[in-house]
C-alpha cells in the first residue's frame, strides 16, 4: 500500500510538472485529490487494515496528498504569473508609434467674411447686434417703410409662418428694433449679421437663405459722404487698398436717397474682363440715407438726426473674392469645397 501510495506521488509530481495550462492543471487535482482520487480510494480501504498499517498509511496518505496539493499550488502561481506575463507583453503600447492626426477644420469662408467685417467695423466704433429669424411683419415690413399693399413688398417674396410673422428677409427688423430701444436718442452705430430668407428657387445664384450684413449710422451731422467714406473703408478692407468705388442712384423703400454701389474689378483693374463683363466696375451692396418716415416711425426727430445705412450679401462678397461659382456650395457643406479655404 506504501508502495502504492509513493508511486502516485511520482505519477502526480511528473505529470503536474509537465501540465501545459491551469485548466489540464485542474483536472489533475482533481484526479489525484477528488473524492473519486487513487489516494482517497487507498484511505477508504484503511479500515480493513490492522491498526500498525492503518496508521503508517494514514500518516504517508495525508503526506502524499500534501506534497502533491502543494506542488499544484505552486504550479498554479507559475502558470498565473506566465499567463500574466504573456498578457502585458501583447498589450504593450509603443510610444514611439507616430500618432494619428487630427482632422482639423477649417473656417468656413462665410464665417470668415463675417468676422473680417465684424473686426473692420468694431474698430471704427462699432457694436454688432442680432435678434430674431422669425420675426414679425411689423419690425420686417411695416418699420421699414413698407405697409400693407405697397409694391415693394412683392419684391421679396416671403416665408410666412402666421399672417403677422415670418422668416426674415433681411437683418433691417434688427435695426429697426435697436432704433426702438434707443427712444428718439442717437448716435447709434450697429452692424447687424445674420441669415434671412427669400422665396426663391434655389440656383447657380440665387438661394432660398443667405446671410446679409447691414449697418445702420444715426447721429445729428450725417451726409452722404460719411457713408461714402465708410463703405471705401469696408470695400479697401475685403478687396484691396487700392479699390475704387461709385454710388449709382437706386431704390429702397426704407432709404432715400438710394445708392448701388460698385468696386472697381479686382481681376482687371477696370479696363473690362469676363468677371465684370467688360464694364471694370461690379456691383457689390446697396445703401442709402435712412428715410425720414423710418426714422420717426421709430421715434426719431427726422430734423434733428440723420443717418445712413447699407446692406450686403455675405455670399457675394465671398463669391466674388474666391471666384465660387454656385452659391449652393455654401450649404451643401462638401468637405472638398470647404477644405479649399484652409
Ligand atoms: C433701417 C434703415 C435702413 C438697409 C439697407 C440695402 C440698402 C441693400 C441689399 C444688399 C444685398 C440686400 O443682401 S442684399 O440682397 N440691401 O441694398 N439695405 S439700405 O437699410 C436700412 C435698414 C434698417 C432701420
Amino acid at each position: 500500500m506504501l508502495e502504492r501510495l509513493k508511486q502516485l506521488e511520482v505519477e502526480a509530481l511528473t505529470e503536474v510538472s509537465n501540465v501545459p495550462g491551469l485548466k489540464e492543471l485542474n483536472d489533475l487535482r482533481i484526479k489525484y485529490l477528488g473524492k473519486k482520487g487513487p489516494i482517497q480510494e487507498v484511505m477508504k480501504n484503511m479500515k480493513d487494515m490492522d491498526p500498525e498499517e492503518r496508521k503508517s498509511v494514514g500518516q504517508i496518505s495525508n503526506q502524499v496528498k500534501a506534497v502533491i496539493s502543494q506542488e499544484i499550488e505552486t504550479k498554479k502561481e507559475a502558470l498565473e504569473a506566465e499567463a500574466i506575463a504573456l498578457q502585458l507583453a501583447n498589450e504593450t503600447i509603443d510610444v514611439t508609434l507616430p500618432g494619428r492626426m487630427p482632422a482639423i477644420g477649417t473656417i468656413h469662408p462665410l464665417q470668415a467674411i463675417l468676422s473680417e467685417l465684424e473686426e473692420l467695423f468694431i474698430a471704427m466704433g462699432y457694436t454688432v447686434e442680432e435678434g430674431p429669424e422669425v420675426e414679425w411683419d411689423h419690425y420686417n415690413f411695416e418699420l421699414l417703410n413698407l405697409p400693407k399693399g405697397h409694391p415693394a413688398r412683392d419684391m421679396q417674396d416671403s416665408f410666412y409662418i402666421t399672417e403677422e410673422s415670418l422668416l426674415r428677409t433681411h437683418t433691417s427688423p434688427v435695426q429697426a428694433r435697436t432704433l426702438l430701444a434707443a427712444k428718439g436718442k442717437g448716435p447709434i452705430k450697429i452692424i447687424c449679421p445674420g441669415k434671412v430668407y427669400r422665396r426663391d428657387d434655389d440656383d447657380a445664384t440665387h438661394s432660398h437663405q443667405f446671410t446679409q450684413i447691414e449697418g445702420l449710422v444715426i447721429g445729428e451731422d450725417i451726409t452722404m459722404a460719411d457713408l461714402k467714406g465708410t463703405l471705401l473703408e469696408l470695400v479697401r478692407k475685403m478687396f484691396g487698398a487700392d479699390r475704387e468705388i461709385r454710388l449709382r442712384p437706386s431704390f429702397f423703400p426704407f432709404t432715400e436717397p438710394s445708392v448701388e454701389v460698385d468696386v472697381t474689378c479686382s481681376k482687371c483693374n477696370g479696363s473690362g474682363c469676363s468677371i465684370c463683363k467688360g464694364t471694370g466696375w461690379i456691383e457689390i451692396l446697396g445703401a442709402g440715407m435712412v428715410h425720414p418716415n423710418v426714422l420717426e416711425m421709430s421715434g426719431f426727430d427726422s430734423k434733428k438726426y440723420q443717418g445712413f445705412a447699407f446692406g450686403i450679401g455675405a455670399e457675394r462678397i465671398a463669391m466674388l473674392k474666391h471666384g465660387i461659382e454656385d452659391i449652393r456650395n455654401f450649404y451643401t457643406n462638401d468637405l472638398r469645397f470647404i477644405a479649399q479655404f484652409k
